[in-house]
């Protein structure tokens, strides 16, 4: 009964409380922030993809008025190295050798960024080039050289396999065998990546401004990298215009631009432009796979085998690859929603002469699915047995979770077979096979692609070590205002919203009277940041819990206060009272008054003050979340262009906070998927020269791309608190496999499955009509 009178946030609509300052401009980015006497720097990149460098000259940059100082590894010589998992580290400025191109080499710290960049101009570094490494098999066979010398190409290797496996594959009565490629990606956030850092004159602690999912994380590398006392750093995060995994590394530059400013004592900042951005940040998903498949004659799927490949790049970002991220997760999860009993994997992640690969939204998940939904349809085809029924006969059922797959990850409760069923009603997926096959008599091509997935999120534990758990302060003030704080990153989710949805509804406080604050390390108690989807489930499950004290102190304070039972005090719409007695009633900001400033009234033993911080790491190591998507597109075999013409989600991510932020989420990782499907690659020559280094080149989703969707929820609750799971990376996990599902249903008449990322109207050209096209 308590609350009747309010709606209950968690679950409601609200419109998210950052976008007034969002969509008017208010909004504070990295390169808005601006300090008395700062410098800015620009830096030399390698133009080499392998070269060691026999000089830099920099006396001409210097000259050049209002430059400051040029920086070589001599000035700074840290390394970005993870010594317990790497045999090499990647130096903050290259140290006698150049190993991709993009490579920071040098860093020119003037007055401006024009003349910084002019200055840098000047500077000239001789490079003897060598032999890049640069195919993905080869490197792993040590061709045609080691990357790092006396270092072996392969840097993971990992092999698994179930308990008779072979015994099962080879009695399995068919057999298949595909490669799946994915090829180069990268987040491409709209804000770039930017860092400033300065020196507090009077304490001497250095303040770094950073664009960054996880603060906490950053202030510990910082620390860690270059040898000084965590508590003299502090990290503070403006807004942040995208981050999708690629702002979850310390990079080089950051390391730079904090040894430029202790060195200089003045503020140090450096904005990445495009380029850069598409040279230097984290690439992702450069991955191959061999896969061999065992089926019966009704399409159940018995074992699948796999060689799991992904090309690194020179180093491992900081502090982990995401070349290990992809293939080690995406072994855990191949075998997605379908209870597919045997497994062999192996894996193995190779060092090149290319950018460094990291995560991007999804990491493992996207391939996996790719992978996984491939694997399906190709069972389909091969026995003329329909895609969807197929999938329902591989499907978990309800009645197995938890569910523990091949290899050896458990999945709680989801609602596998409801979202199929409803994913495919949603689409009138019966209907949509008749129209196809009307207008396929009319010379049109049109395809459905299913894509049934899991997401691991709210991961407790990760191979990087980092932080499993989730902290949450709250202050009631003595006005009755709360001020509320997480070590969250956030880089557009919303957090200020559906955090503040959580403690509203445990404190029985209006939204209005709650501010959220996040990512400055001096004020936000010790969290993971965001990444993994963990905000929701592990940020709110620790708002819940703090929240919930929170309300019992309240309760506690206001029986003192109306000389009541603790028991019989009820709770909401800014004020406790005595249940039945409506009128003998304090409100929180008399209660808060007290509280803090006339602490006499309250009995000894009892807190002072209404400030609480509590940690929440959840009862599992990984909650799953599932769904489907279903894409439909229509593919112009004259032109070789696809259309995502109709788009159907059912989501299952536990509880829903936010219905309209979740549906966000969606449409944005759905859009994301149109890219990974179609339009985004990061393209080598044969030089190692990055071919698509500006936005003419690597193609993005425009918004005509983008189709509407859907969408359906389901609410399978976690065991966690709240009932919340994660849901940020599913939808990109999940669309560009129901893309190119599509794609291979709509070209099946020419034969066509599609195993490779993107999918370009060139390919589509060169299947249909070989190659005259
Ligand atoms: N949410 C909810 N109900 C749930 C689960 C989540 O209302 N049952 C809300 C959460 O409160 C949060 C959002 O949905 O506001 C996403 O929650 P969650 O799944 O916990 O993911 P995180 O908040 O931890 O965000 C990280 C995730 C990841 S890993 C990437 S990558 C990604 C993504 O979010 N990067 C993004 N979405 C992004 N969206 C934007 N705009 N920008 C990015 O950089
Ligand atoms: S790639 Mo998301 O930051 O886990």
């Amino acid at each position: 009964m308590e609350q009747a009178m309010r709606p209950q946030m968690m679950g409601a609509r609200v419109s998210r409380v950052e976008d007034p300052r969002l969509l008017t401009g208010r909004s504070r980015f990295m390169d808005d922030i601006q300090m008395p006497g700062m410098l800015e720097v620009a830096f030399v990149r390698s133009p080499h993809a392998a070269a060691t460098i026999e000089s830099v000259d920099f006396s001409r940059a210097l000259a050049v008025p209002g430059v400051v100082r040029v920086l070589t590894a001599d000035d700074c010589p840290y390394l970005l190295w993870q010594k317990s998992a790497y045999k090499v580290g990647q130096p903050a400025l290259a140290q006698g050798a150049v190993f991709y191109v993009g490579q920071p080499v040098a860093a020119v710290v003037a007055e401006s960024r024009y003349i910084a960049e002019d200055a840098a101009e000047l500077i000239t570094v001789r490079y003897r080039p060598k032999t890049p490494v640069l195919d993905m098999r080869q490197a792993i066979a040590g061709q045609p050289r080691s990357v790092h010398e006396g270092v072996d190409n392969v840097f993971y290797h990992k092999e698994y396999r179930t308990q008779g496996f072979e015994e099962a594959f080879q009695a399995a009565p068919y057999h298949l065998r595909e490669t799946f490629r994915t090829n180069r990606q990268t987040a491409v956030t709209l804000e770039p990546r930017g860092t400033l850092a300065m020196l507090d004159p009077a304490s001497g602690r250095l303040t770094v401004y950073a664009s960054t999912q996880s603060p906490h994380r950053m202030r510990e590398d910082i620390a860690t990298i270059m040898g000084i006392p965590e508590h003299q750093v502090r990290i503070v995060v403006p807004e942040v215009g995208g981050g999708f995994g690629m702002k979850a590394t310390t990079y080089p530059e950051d390391i730079v631009v904090v040894e430029a400013a202790r060195l200089l004592n003045r503020p140090v900042k450096w904005i990445s432009d495009r380029v850069e951005s598409l040279l230097s940040d984290v690439h992702a998903r450069d991955d191959i796979h061999d896969v061999e498949v065992a089926f019966d004659a009704d399409g159940r799927i018995i074992a699948v085998r796999d060689h799991l490949m992904a090309d690194g790049g020179a180093f491992a970002p900081y502090p982990y690859s995401g070349a290990v991220g992809e293939t080690s997760l995406a072994s855990r999860v191949l075998t997605g929603p379908y209870d597919i009993p045997h497994l062999a994997t192996t894996i193995d992640c190779t060092y090149s002469n290319k950018t460094p690969l990291g995560a991007y939204r999804g990491v493992w998940g996207p391939i996996a699915s790719f992978i996984q939904e491939g694997i399906v349809d190709r069972v389909a085809r091969h026995l003329g047995l329909d895609p969807a029924e197929v999938r329902r006969r591989n499907m978990i059922r309800d009645e197995q979770f938890p569910y523990r797959n091949a290899a050896g990850m458990i999945y709680d409760a989801g609602s596998y077979r409801q979202s199929l069923e409803s994913a495919l009603s949603l689409i009138d997926y019966d209907g949509f096979r008749a129209r196809q096959a009307e207008l396929r008599q009319a010379g049109r091509y049109l395809g459905i692609g299913i894509s049934a997935f899991v997401e691991p999120t709210a991961m407790a534990s990760s191979e990087a070590g980092s932080i499993g758990y989730e902290s949450c302060t709250v202050r009631i003030e003595p006005s009755g205002k709360v001020t509320a704080a997480l070590g969250l990153g956030p880089t557009g989710q919303g957090h200020e919203t559906t955090m503040a949805q959580i403690l509203a509804d445990q404190l029985g406080i209006p939204l209005e009277d709650i501010v959220v604050l996040h990512g400055d390390t001096d004020s936000a108690p010790l969290g993971g940041g965001t990444g993994g989807s963990r905000s929701g489930p592990i940020g709110g499950g620790a708002a819940l819990v703090a929240g919930r004290q929170m309300r019992e102190r309240l309760k506690t304070y206001a029986a003192q206060l109306l000389e009541a039972a603790e028991e019989d005090i009820e709770l909401g719409q800014g004020k406790a009272w005595v249940a039945g007695v409506p009128d003998r009633a304090v409100t929180i900001r008399e209660i808060a008054e007290t509280a803090y400033m006339n602490v006499r009234k309250i009995p000894p033993g009892l807190p002072i003050g209404l400030e609480i911080t509590a940690r929440y790491l959840p009862p599992r190591p990984v909650s799953f979340s599932n769904g489907t998507h279903i894409a439909e597109v229509e593919v112009d075999i004259h032109t070789g262009l696809v259309r995502v013409t109709r788009y159907a989600v059912v989501n299952d991510c536990g509880r829903l906070i936010n219905p309209t932020i979740v549906e966000g989420q969606i449409h944005g990782g759905v859009a994301q998927g149109v890219g990974s499907a179609l339009l985004e690659v990061l393209r080598y020559d044969e030089h190692g020269q990055l071919t698509t280094t500006s936005l003419l080149d690597y193609l993005l989703p425009e918004a005509p791309d983008v189709p509407r969707m859907a969408i359906q929820h389901i609410e399978t609750p976690s065991e966690g608190e709240g009932g919340i799971k994660g849901m940020g990376e599913g939808s990109l996990i999940a669309s560009p496999a129901a893309i190119a599902g599509a794609i291979s249903d709509a070209l099946a008449p020419f034969g066509v499955l599609v195993n490779t990322l993107p999918v370009t109207p060139g390919d589509i050209l060169s299947w249909v009509h070989g190659d005259k096209a």
